[in-house]
Formats: structure tokens, C-alpha cells, sequence
């Protein structure tokens, strides 16, 4: 997910481009802003730290890019693309280590787990929002 930082500076393209070239499929995107409410559901983990309410208060702000691609190792892969939680212990060439220095302000959520993945699909898509297609020029 482009969280409302990654939206309002402009780096929607990027970030799916970043997927889209590695090899990963995209099969559900959309653009919402969050509810309070949604956003303490998808952080829900989270709930009684001390930085919660400011995550809740930020993630429903703005607009974000709610995401869902499919792939090889896409969870483990996709969190090496994303980078460390706080931007400044990012590598440069992760989406965070290039584009912030603020935890706060950290672009994009990527999920930490199959399990919280599916959790997480469950909670921003219905079913029929999910495309099932097979790229047969990508993957063998
Ligand atoms: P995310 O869930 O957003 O992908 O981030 P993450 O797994 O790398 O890190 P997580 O521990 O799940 O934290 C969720 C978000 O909370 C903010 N945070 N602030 N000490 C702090 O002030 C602090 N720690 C975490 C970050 O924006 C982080 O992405
Ligand atoms: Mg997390």
C-alpha cells in the first residue's frame, strides 16, 4: 500500500513499476482515503504503542494506493523492495532507503507475512475485485 506521503509526492508509477518490472503481477489496485477506523483495523497489531495514534491519524489523512501482486516469494521479496521500517536503515535502491528519512513518513506498507497478506487482502478487497489472469509471456 503507497501510503498518503507516497501519493501526494507522486510516486504511485514508480512504486508499480518497481513490481511490475521485477516480474510480479498485479491483480487488485485501488485508491481510497482510509476511515480512522480501517486504518486501526489494518494496524490493529500495533494497537497500545506508543506511535499508534499518530499511525491511525496519518494512514487515514489522504489518498492510498491499496495494492495486491502475486509472485514468486512475493511477500519476503516485496519487504526486501520496501526497506527497513525507519527509512534512515534503508539500503539505497529500497523503495524507503530512497525515498524517505522519517519512520512517520515511510511511503509505502508492504505486508510482513503470507498470513498478514491474506488478512490484509481480506480487509481492502472483495473477491471480485481480484483479477485472475495468467501473463503467459513473463512466466512459464
Ligand atoms: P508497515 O507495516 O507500514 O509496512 O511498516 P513495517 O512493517 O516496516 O513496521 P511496523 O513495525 O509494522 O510499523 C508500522 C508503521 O508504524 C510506524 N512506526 N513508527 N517508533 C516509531 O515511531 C514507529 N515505529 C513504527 C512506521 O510508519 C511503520 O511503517
Ligand atoms: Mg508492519
Amino acid at each position: 500500500m503507497i501510503k498518503p506521503d507516497g501519493v501526494h509526492r507522486g510516486l504511485v508509477g514508480d512504486v508499480i513499476k518497481r513490481f511490475e518490472q521485477r516480474g510480479y503481477k498485479l491483480v487488485g489496485i485501488k485508491v481510497l482515503v482510509p476511515s480512522r477506523e480501517l486504518a486501526a483495523k489494518h494496524y490493529a497489531e500495533h494497537d497500545g504503542k506508543p506511535f499508534f495514534p499518530k499511525l491511525v491519524d496519518f494512514l487515514s489523512s489522504g489518498a492510498v494506493v491499496a495494492m495486491v501482486f502475486e509472485g514468486k516469494d512475493i511477500v519476503r521479496t516485496g519487504r526486501t523492495m520496501v526497506g527497513a521500517t525507519n527509512p534512515l536503515a534503508s539500503s539505497p535502491g529500497t523503495l524507503r532507503g530512497d525515498y524517505g528519512i522519517d519512520v512517520g513518513r515511510n511511503v509505502i506498507h508492504g505486508s510482513d507475512s503470507v498470513e498478514s497478506a491474506m488478512r490484509e487482502i481480506a480487509l481492502w478487497f472483495k473477491a471480485d475485485e481480484l483479477a485472475d489472469y495468467t501473463p503467459a509471456w513473463i512466466y512459464e
